[in-house]
C-alpha cells in the first residue's frame, strides 16, 4: 500500500491548493521581498515521511543549513546525496505514474518577515520560480498547495496565512514524482529549490497581467496591449517616453492598439528595445518591448517580411558547480560568447530557462524558440506504450505546462517560436497543447520535432538528418522519403519552412561537416538553418582521489544506470573554454562572405535586415606567416542581401615565401558583447608564386648495414635514430591509431552516402578489432649507401595478418638532413583508418621540448572536414596549449598542412622540421603532445593521464574527418580516410 502520507508524487496532476493562474514574470514597482537565502534543511530517504516540521513551533535546530536556489545534490559535500546523469533511461522503474519509495525529499524551512505596510495589500503571494521536482508548501503551520513542473513558475496566494511580522514557511521537496515521466530531458538530476524565491504584496488596483504584442510594418509599429486586472485598476496608462506614446484607459474594454508612424525595428542583429511602462496608481509595471511581426509565408519564416536563418545553438542552463541554478553574470558572459561567435539564435533546450535569460536575450539580440519543460524520451523503451503525452490521464498536466511557459515569457520580442517539449513521442496531449498556443498566441508558430508527420505543427522540424536528407528536404519537387511520413505526409512537410532543431552533434573532437549543412541553407530558402546540440558540457566540478579538480560526467557519482559522457557534447567546455568546434562554428556561419576574384574581392552581407555600416574592412599580406603591409578597404555600407565588389590593393608578392592576403571585416566601435576590432568575418586568398619541390634523388650502390652510423645531425645504431643534433629521439615509428573521438566511437546508423564505417559498430571498435592500437615491427632491412641509410619494417598487430610495409630513406640533400617515409599498406585492409603517420619520441632531457613554433595553418586544431577556421600564417603554442583539455581525453591537436616546425625548449628553438609537399601537393600536419594515443585512449578522465616524462611528435599524412557519428552522421566519403600509400617528406635541422 502506497503511504497515505506521499500518495500524491504519484499523483499526473499534482497542483492543488492556492494555486494562481500563470502569468508574465514582471518587473513591477509593487513591494516584494526575496526569500532567498539560507534555509533549514533536511533530507530524508523516502517519501513517507510524517509532515511534522511543517508546524510553526517545530523545532529546526538540529537541521542543516542550505543555501536558496540550489540543487541539495550539490550542497554540503556529498552528505546531500549526489548529482545522476542519463539520457534517455529512467532512472527509477518505468512504472507509470509511480516512481519508487526510495524518493530522497528535502524539507525546507525559514522564517520571514512580513511589513506591517503589506496588510495594505490586497494579496500576498508566494513564488517559486523553479522547484525539482515535485513540492508542498506550508506557511506558519497551514497547507498551502503543491505544485510540480521544475522549470516552471508557480505562485500561491499566502495571503490568509501569512501576518505582519515573523512567518514560518516550509518546504517539502520529492526527487522524484509523476512529474519525473514528463522530465526526461538528457541532464542531470537535480533536486531542490534551485531558481528564486520571492514574497510579492499584490497591491489593490495592480496589474496582475500585462501582454504587449507588437508588430512592425515597413516602419510603422504597432503595440497590442492585454492587460489583466481587476476594475479597481483603471485607468491604466502605456507609457513609451522615447516615442511619445501616452495612451491612458479609462476600462478594460477601452484598451486599444496604439500605432506608432516611426519606430526601429527589433532583429537579433539589431535588437533595438524601447522603455515601455503600464500603471495604474496602485502599481507600474515595466517592460522592454521591440517592434517585429513574426509570420510564415508558403515554405517561409520570416521576421518583419526578411527570412530567418538560425545560426543557432541549444542552450540548456548549466554550470559546473551550481548545475542549473541562474547566475546571471554567467549567463551574459555565455550569450556575449554567442554573439562573438555568430550565433544568432538559441533553442532553449528543454525547458524555459531563468526568466532573467530572455531580457539578456532580448537586449543582446537572439531569435528564440521558447520550449516547454517536457520530455517523455524513457517510454521509447516500451515502444512508447503508457506514453503520458498520448493518455488522456496526463492532458491537464501537459497544458499547464505549455500554459505557465507561454504565459511567463509571451512578452518578449526574442521569442519567435513556442517548442512543446522535446522527444516525447506524439500524440493528442502534444495536439492540445498546440491547439491551446494557437488559440492563445495567434502569431507566433508551433515547434515540435517529434509531429513528424505535421498534424498539429507550424514548421518542419528534425534533428541530425544527414546532408543528403536535408538537401532532400529543401528540393523542389523531391519525393524522396521523409521520416515516418507516407508521400503524402512528405508533400505536406515540404510545403513548410524547416530547420534542424538539433544537428552537428558536438560531443568531444568535432562536429565534422558544418559547412556542408550552412552550404544547403543558401541554396535551398525552404532550408532555415538550425541549432548545434549543444552549447555547454554539463559537467560538474570534482576531485580525484590525488586532489585534481576534474568535471565529472555520467557514472563519476556511483549512478546505477548512466550514459557516461554524453553529456558533455557542448561547444563550450565545462569551464567556459571554446572549442575548436565553435570557432570552425565561427567560420561557417559568418554573416559576411568573401569571394576573390583577380584583383576583386566580392563581399556579401548574408545578414537578416541590418547593413554593413557597423563593419570595418581589413587587410593584410603575409610573407611565411610574417606580416609585411595592411590597409584598410574602402566599402560602402552593404544592406541585408546584397553582394558589393571592392578592388584589392596591388600587393607585392615574395619570391622565396609563401604570399597570404587575408581580409576581414571587424567592428568598428564597441557593442554590448565585443570590443571594436572583434573579427566577425574573414577569408585568404594564396598569392604564391609555386615553388619546385626538390625531387627524390635516385641513389645507387645501397649495401646491408649495421652498427653505428651519423648523417649529418642524426645518430643511428643499428638502423634506428637515436640523435638528432644530440638530443635523444626516437623514431620514426608508424602511427595509425588515434585515441578514438566520441563519434568515432560512436554508432549511429546515419551512413548514408558512406561507406566508411559498418552499420551498428563504431569506427574505434574496427580500429581495435584490427590492432591498430598495437602495432608492432619487424626490421625487414638495414641498408647504407654514401650520406644515406634505408631501412624497412613490416607493421603489423598480434593475430593478425594485415600488415604495411614503412620504408625510410634518410639522407643528405643540399646539405641538409633529409627523411622520406613511404606507407605501403598490403593487400586487404578493411576498415577505414584514424591516420597515417609517424610517431617520434622525444624523452625529456636537460632541456625538454615543451612547444612549437609552425607555419601552416592554425592556430587550433583542424581536421579534413573541419578546416574553416584555420587559416594560414605563422603561430606558437606550449605543447599543453596544443591540446585541448576534452573532458574525456580523446584525439586531439592535429594541426594540417605544416610547411615548417620548430620545437623549442623554454622557448628557443631545439629541431626546425620542413615539410615537402608530396608529388600531388599534400603537405602532412604534425600533433605535438605530452601522451600517446594509447595511453590518451586508456583514461577516462584528464587526471588518470600517466605523468609524462616525453614528448611525442607526430607527423601524419592524413587524418580521418571527425563527423558527428557520437549522434548523427559519420565522416563524409571525402573525408573518410581509406588506407592507401601515401609519403612524408621532411627537411630537419638544428636550432630554429
Ligand atoms: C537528442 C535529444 O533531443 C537531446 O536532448 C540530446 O539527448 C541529443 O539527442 C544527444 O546528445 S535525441 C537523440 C535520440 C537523437
Amino acid at each position: 500500500m502506497p503511504s497515505a502520507l506521499s500518495a500524491y508524487v504519484s499523483d499526473p496532476t499534482p497542483w492543488h491548493g492556492a494555486l494562481r493562474p500563470a502569468r508574465s514574470w514582471l518587473h513591477s514597482d509593487a513591494p516584494s521581498r526575496s526569500l532567498n537565502g539560507s534555509w533549514r534543511f533536511r533530507l530524508s530517504p523516502t517519501a513517507a515521511v510524517a509532515a511534522e516540521f511543517s508546524a510553526e513551533d517545530f523545532d529546526d535546530r538540529g537541521w542543516d543549513s542550505i543555501p536558496v536556489p540550489a540543487h541539495w545534490v550539490l550542497e554540503g559535500d556529498g552528505a546531500h546525496g549526489r548529482p545522476a546523469y542519463t539520457n534517455i533511461q529512467f532512472p527509477f522503474p518505468i512504472d507509470p505514474p509511480h516512481v519508487p519509495d526510495e524518493n530522497p525529499t528535502g524539507d525546507y524551512r525559514r522564517h520571514f518577515d512580513v511589513p506591517a505596510e503589506w496588510s495594505d495589500a490586497e494579496r500576498v503571494v508566494l513564488r517559486f520560480d523553479g522547484v525539482e521536482s515535485l513540492f508542498r508548501v506550508w506557511v506558519n503551520g497551514v497547507e498551502i498547495g503543491t505544485a510540480s513542473g521544475s522549470r516552471l513558475a508557480h505562485e500561491f496566494d499566502v495571503t490568509a496565512a501569512v501576518r505582519p511580522g515573523d512567518n514560518v514557511v516550509a518546504v517539502r521537496v520529492h526527487q522524484w514524482s509523476a512529474a519525473s515521466y514528463l522530465e526526461d530531458q538528457d541532464q542531470w538530476w537535480l533536486p531542490g529549490i534551485f531558481r528564486d524565491v520571492t514574497l510579492l504584496a499584490r497591491p489593490a488596483g495592480g496589474i496582475e497581467d500585462v501582454w504587449l504584442r507588437t508588430g512592425y510594418d515597413g516602419g510603422r509599429g504597432r503595440v497590442e496591449t492585454e492587460v489583466t486586472a481587476g476594475a479597481a485598476a483603471f485607468p491604466v496608462t502605456l507609457r513609451i517616453p522615447e516615442l511619445g506614446v501616452e495612451r491612458v484607459w479609462e476600462t478594460a474594454a477601452d484598451v486599444a492598439p496604439v500605432d506608432v508612424p516611426e519606430v526601429a525595428p527589433w532583429s537579433a542583429e539589431q535588437p533595438r528595445l524601447y522603455d515601455v511602462t503600464v500603471s495604474s496608481a496602485a502599481e507600474s509595471i515595466a517592460l522592454r518591448i521591440g517592434f517585429r511581426t513574426v509570420e510564415i509565408r508558403g515554405d517561409r519564416f520570416l521576421v518583419n517580411g526578411r527570412r530567418v536563418v538560425f545560426h543557432g545553438m541549444n542552450r540548456h542552463e548549466a554550470h559546473p558547480e551550481r548545475g542549473r541554478v541562474f547566475d546571471e553574470a554567467h549567463a551574459r558572459a555565455d550569450l556575449a560568447r554567442m554573439k562573438r561567435f555568430n550565433v544568432n539564435a538559441i533553442r532553449t533546450s528543454h525547458y524555459p530557462p531563468h526568466p532573467r535569460l530572455l531580457d539578456l536575450a532580448d537586449e543582446l539580440g537572439f531569435w528564440v524558440v521558447l520550449e516547454c519543460d517536457l520530455e517523455t524520451h524513457g517510454f521509447d523503451k516500451v515502444g512508447w506504450a503508457g506514453n503520458p503525452t498520448d493518455d488522456p490521464a496526463w492532458r491537464a498536466a501537459c497544458l499547464d505546462r505549455i500554459e505557465r511557459t507561454v504565459e511567463r515569457d509571451k512578452n518578449h520580442p526574442g521569442v519567435v517560436m513556442w517548442s512543446l517539449g522535446n522527444e516525447a513521442g506524439t500524440g493528442a496531449n502534444l495536439a492540445a497543447m498546440s491547439a491551446w498556443v494557437h488559440a492563445r498566441d495567434p502569431e507566433r508558430p508551433v515547434h515540435y520535432e517529434g509531429d513528424h508527420t505535421g498534424d498539429y505543427t507550424d514548421v518542419y522540424s528534425r534533428m541530425y538528418s544527414t546532408v543528403p536528407e536535408t538537401e532532400q528536404i529543401g528540393t523542389d519537387g523531391s519525393t524522396a522519403p521523409l521520416l515516418g511520413c507516407t508521400p503524402a505526409q512528405g508533400a505536406r512537410q515540404r510545403t513548410r519552412p524547416f530547420l534542424l532543431c538539433e544537428y552537428a552533434h558536438a560531443m568531444g573532437n568535432g562536429p565534422g561537416a558544418l559547412d556542408q549543412y550552412e552550404e544547403l541553407v543558401h541554396r535551398h530558402p525552404r532550408l532555415h538553418g538550425g541549432f548545434v546540440w549543444e552549447w555547454r558540457d554539463h559537467g560538474i566540478l570534482a576531485t580525484a582521489p590525488d586532489g585534481t579538480p576534474y568535471h565529472a560526467y555520467g557514472g563519476d557519482f556511483g549512478e546505477v544506470v548512466h550514459d557516461g559522457n554524453f553529456v558533455m557534447d557542448g561547444m563550450v567546455l565545462s569551464d567556459d573554454v571554446p572549442t575548436p568546434g565553435l570557432y570552425e562554428f565561427k567560420a561557417v556561419v559568418q554573416p559576411v562572405r568573401f569571394a576573390f576574384d583577380g584583383d576583386q574581392l566580392d563581399i556579401t552581407n548574408l545578414r537578416h535586415s541590418a547593413d554593413t555600416s557597423d563593419l570595418r574592412f581589413c587587410w593584410r599580406v603575409e610573407f611565411d606567416g610574417v606580416p609585411v603591409e595592411a590597409g584598410e578597404l574602402d566599402t560602402p555600407p552593404l544592406a541585408a542581401g546584397e553582394s558589393g565588389r571592392v578592388p584589392l590593393p596591388a600587393i607585392a608578392v615574395a619570391a622565396d615565401a609563401e604570399t597570404w592576403l587575408t581580409v576581414e571585416a571587424v567592428l568598428a566601435t564597441d557593442t554590448a558583447w565585443a570590443p571594436a576590432g572583434h573579427q566577425v568575418a574573414t577569408a585568404q586568398l594564396d598569392r604564391s608564386v609555386r615553388r619546385p619541390v626538390p625531387p627524390v634523388r635516385p641513389r645507387s650502390g645501397w649495401r646491408p648495414g649495421e652498427g653505428t652510423l651519423t648523417l649529418g645531425i642524426a645518430e643511428f645504431t643499428g638502423g634506428s635514430l637515436t640523435r638528432l643534433a644530440g638530443r635523444a629521439v626516437t623514431g620514426p615509428r608508424l602511427e595509425l591509431f588515434r585515441a578514438p573521438t566520441d563519434n568515432d566511437e560512436g554508432t549511429a546508423d546515419r551512413l548514408e552516402g558512406s561507406d566508411a564505417s559498418a552499420e551498428g559498430i563504431s569506427s574505434a571498435e574496427l580500429w581495435r578489432r584490427d590492432g591498430l592500437d598495437r602495432l608492432v615491427a619487424r626490421r625487414i632491412g638495414v641498408e647504407h649507401a654514401t650520406d644515406a641509410l634505408r631501412t624497412v619494417d613490416r607493421v603489423s598487430a598480434a593475430d593478425s595478418a594485415l600488415s604495411v610495409t614503412v620504408e625510410s630513406v634518410w639522407s643528405i640533400e643540399d646539405g641538409e638532413l633529409e627523411l622520406r617515409v613511404e606507407i605501403e599498406p598490403a593487400r586487404g585492409w578493411p576498415t577505414v583508418w584514424p591516420r597515417i603517420g609517424v610517431h617520434f619520441g622525444l624523452p625529456d632531457g636537460a632541456a625538454p621540448v615543451d612547444g612549437a613554433d609552425w607555419f601552416g595553418t592554425g592556430p587550433l586544431e583542424s581536421y579534413p572536414d573541419s578546416l574553416r577556421a584555420a587559416r594560414t600564417s605563422r603561430f606558437s603554442a606550449t605543447v599543453n596549449d596544443l591540446s585541448v583539455d576534452y573532458a574525456r581525453p580523446q584525439e586531439t591537436g592535429h594541426r594540417s598542412r605544416f610547411r615548417r616546425l620548430t620545437l623549442t625548449s623554454g622557448g628557443t628553438g631545439a629541431l626546425r622540421i620542413d615539410a615537402l609537399p608530396d608529388t600531388r601537393g599534400r603537405r602532412p600536419g604534425f600533433t605535438l603532445a605530452r601522451h600517446t594515443p594509447q595511453q590518451l585512449a586508456r583514461a577516462a578522465h584528464p587526471f588518470e593521464l600517466p605523468e609524462s616524462t616525453t614528448s611525442h611528435l607526430f607527423v601524419d599524412a592524413a587524418q580521418h574527418g571527425l563527423g558527428s557519428r557520437a549522434c548523427g552522421p559519420d565522416v563524409w566519403p571525402e573525408f573518410a580516410l581509406r588506407p592507401e600509400a601515401r609519403t612524408i617528406r621532411l627537411r630537419i635541422t638544428a636550432g630554429d
